[in-house]
């Protein structure tokens, strides 16, 4: 579950994860895993003595205090590369010149550092992980593929742009991804190609980072956030999901279903409200602008902390459908002349790169501020988020990996780049 803080936050929060491909052999690059260990707990972490194990571009991480003073707290920004133990056992910056060129490992000058363990990952969001994990398996161990070898050759980039591209990553980020490794591996000298693939999901990180934004609740009162998106995305079901979080964290919602569309959309978002105790706004067969500008009205009046009003599914080629939408919004306005403060887009996984041009079309219309991307647990490639990050990177705040409540959590690039590539 996504936190949700006093100030009504909603942050990506992750406690320290695991470390880069902390399973990956010990690239040929390493230094023998039987070099010394660091003499002292207060030894300066050394991030960028070996590149392979992580790489420059790897972004700042928390790492554990016995490695150095400048640990994140647990709530800090999520997106970690943890210090490898490994890396640190073998890659001191300035060994001690009583280090000789034999094992001191078990001798009475050397204590052995303690690395502690990252903190464990709420049994919640590893579940969550779990399932986003096993969802993008196909693409992970398809781009996997591409580093079983043992050698960084011409093969091996093309092998890696056509699965990216098989990934949905689309060209521009595929491009962007190869020339930064080729750019990488020109200056730290890697030859294996595990270490590639960390400074790969390095980069895919980097590339994915600025989507990564919390959904701020609380700023206005109350907050209104329109959702849109194309038929059958998942917009319904991921406002129940964010209803069920929001109203768990004791924030008052009003359901405003302005789907007026479709016959069953208002029975649908009444279970959800149901489910949740929580009210709605709805009007038989009535003006989706209309039933929008009630509810905000009616949550201004209740004092609710938030509005959430569910749209028509809609393709951005029915002009109409997408004026309606644009009035719908215009309507709101005039309720609240600061409203809607949040226009999310839900994307369907499966889309691939049509994503894309779903972003740019509802972007364009309606000027969005975050995407819900949902059902990464099926068939999805995962790789379209690294084609919008190229492409028009919109903050994604929440990625859905199934039907239940629950199932929806916030996004994390680091995580993110794991699932799709470790
Ligand atoms: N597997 C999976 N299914 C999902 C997810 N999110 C939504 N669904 C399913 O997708 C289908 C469509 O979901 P809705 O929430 O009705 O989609 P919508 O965008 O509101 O649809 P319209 O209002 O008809 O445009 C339903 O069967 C949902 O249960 C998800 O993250 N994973
Ligand atoms: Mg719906």
């Amino acid at each position: 579950m996504f936190s949700f803080f006093k100030k009504k936050f909603f942050s990506s929060t992750t406690p320290a994860p695991e470390a880069v491909a902390p399973d990956a052999p010990l690239p040929a690059e390493s230094p023998s895993p039987a070099a010394p260990a660091l003499p002292t707990a207060s030894a300066p972490a050394t991030p960028a003595a070996s590149p392979a194990a992580l790489p420059d571009a790897a972004p700042a991480a928390p790492v554990p205090a016995a490695v150095t003073t400048a640990a994140a707290s647990p709530a800090a920004p999520a997106v970690v590369v943890a210090v490898p133990a490994q890396a640190v056992q073998t890659a001191p910056a300035s060994p001690p010149p009583s280090w000789g060129t034999g094992s001191l490992i078990g001798s009475a000058l050397v204590a052995p550092i303690e690395i502690p363990e990252p903190p464990a990952t709420p049994p919640e969001r590893q579940k969550w992980l779990d399932k986003l994990k096993a969802g993008l398996g196909k693409t992970a161990s398809s781009i996997s593929g591409v580093f079983v070898g043992t050698q960084i050759d011409e093969a091996l980039y093309e092998d890696l742009e056509g699965a990216l591209l098989m990934a949905d990553a689309g060209v521009s980020a595929t491009e962007h991804l190869t020339a930064a490794l080729r750019r990488k591996v020109k200056a730290t000298g890697v030859t294996h190609p595990t270490a590639l693939k960390n400074i790969l999901i390095a980069e895919l990180t980097e590339l994915l980072q600025p989507l990564q934004k919390s959904l701020v609740i609380g700023e206005h009162t109350p907050t209104v956030v329109m959702v849109a998106g194309v038929n059958g995305a998942g917009k319904t079901t991921s406002i129940g999901k964010l209803t069920k979080h929001l109203a768990d964290s004791n924030a008052s919602v009003l359901l405003a279903a302005a789907d007026t569309f479709r016959a069953a959309a208002r029975e649908q978002l009444t279970v959800w409200a149901d489910r949740n105790t929580v009210e709605i706004v709805s009007q038989e067969g009535g003006d989706p602008a209309a039933v929008s500008y009630d509810a905000v009205t009616a949550g201004k009046a209740r004092g609710k902390d938030v509005v959430l009003v569910d749209t028509a599914g809609r393709l951005p080629t029915q002009l109409h459908l997408m004026e309606e939408l644009k009035k719908i919004k215009r309507v709101i306005a005039k309720a609240d002349g600061t409203a809607p403060h949040e226009v999310l887009l839900v994307i369907d996984g499966n889309t691939g790169q049509n994503a894309v041009q779903q972003v740019k079309a509802f972007d364009d219309a309606l000027g969005l501020t975050g995407l819900i991307v949902t059902k990464l647990d099926g068939t999805a490639k995962g790789g379209v988020l690294a084609a919008i990050a190229r492409e028009r990177p919109i903050p994604v705040y929440f990625i859905g990996v199934g039907e239940k409540l629950d199932e929806l959590e916030t996004f994390n690039a680091r995580e993110f780049a794991q699932a799709l590539l470790a």
